[in-house]
């Protein structure tokens, strides 16, 4: 009986020393790839930078909506920070073997999994910012953010499955689909609300900038080496991923927040978010 017990103890404690291993095992491989590791610090040090900017920028702002957009605009470099921090750690990048019928068949990928994770959390908060601004309703808002948190974690989903090689682009197919309906509701539906909030101007800019770049995001999946393997370096592969990151998150966010903080009386004078938008049915008499 007590040898029984030592011996469960004794394979527990193994099988935690395995598990701290690997983090630190992942951590040194991190130290020693310096341009891997460069391509989060670097993202580190901009969303504190960004962080620092943004409380100063909207220290005057009174009008409710916006600051509800500053509130949701700070999320934005605050994830990052807690993102990038987890991969810089190795807390949230784990080596995974690739599935036959993979190019890297057998081998193992090191995949910095806890981007995919957090872009579910940092994703909805540009959404939410941008919706905002168009003065949408709650329904398309909604409708936006789930659709974003739908296609941010059936992409982890694509990166972590290392059963079947089919399974993983069934993955990415689905998180496509969710994408398509972000697009939709940011291309269709949000510049019709935007032109009637009188917002329509800012609006288009930040659209087509977040258009473009997200669209750069299924493309680096693709070529990386959880895809396609046509780019091999899990170094440059994030080093693509942080760039789009730089522009879609901190640059974005600073051009927002900048016309918001002088344009608060347009912004105060957009439609509550529950009501219908401008475009939607107004009820009728009965
Ligand atoms: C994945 C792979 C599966 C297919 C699709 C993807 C799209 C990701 C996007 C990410 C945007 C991230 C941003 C982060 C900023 O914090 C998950 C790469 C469609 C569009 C803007």
């Amino acid at each position: 009986m007590l040898e029984a017990i030592a011996g469960d103890i004794a394979t527990l404690a193994q099988f935690e020393l395995i598990l701290e291993m690997s983090q630190t095992d992942v951590y040194n491989e991190i130290v020693d790839d310096q341009l891997l590791n460069l391509s989060l610090w670097v993202n580190i040090a901009l969303a504190g930078l960004s962080i620092l900017l943004f409380v100063y920028m909207g220290r005057n702002v009174e009008d409710p909506r916006s600051q509800l957009i500053f509130v949701a605009t700070l999320m934005i470099p605050l994830v990052s920070i807690s993102s990038y921090t987890g991969l810089a750690s190795g807390l949230t990048m784990s080596f995974e073997t690739m599935p036959a019928g993979h190019a890297l068949a057998g081998e193992e990928v090191l995949s910095l999994w806890g981007r995919y994770l957090t872009w579910a959390f940092s994703t909805p908060m540009i959404l939410l910012a941008l919706g905002l601004l168009a003065g949408s309703n709650i329904t398309k808002i909604f409708t936006a953010i789930t659709a974003d948190i739908g296609m941010c974690v059936t992409g982890l989903a694509a990166a972590l499955t290392t059963s079947s090689h089919g399974l993983r682009w069934f993955w990415y197919f689905i998180s496509c689909m969710f994408f398509v309906a972000v697009l939709y509701v940011l291309l269709v539906e949000w510049p019709e609300d935007a032109e009637a909030a009188g917002t329509a101007s800012i609006f288009n800019t930040l659209k087509l900038l977040t258009v473009a770049l997200w669209l750069g995001y299924p493309i680096v999946w693709a070529l990386g080496a959880e895809g396609l393997a046509v780019i091999e370096s899990v170094a440059i592969t994030s080093w693509a991923y942080s760039l789009l990151d730089i522009v879609a998150k901190y640059i974005f966010s600073f051009l927002l927040l900048n016309w918001v903080a002088s344009n608060e009386s347009i912004v105060a004078n957009i439609r509550s978010i529950t009501g219908e938008s401008t475009s939607g049915v107004t009820p009728t008499d009965d």
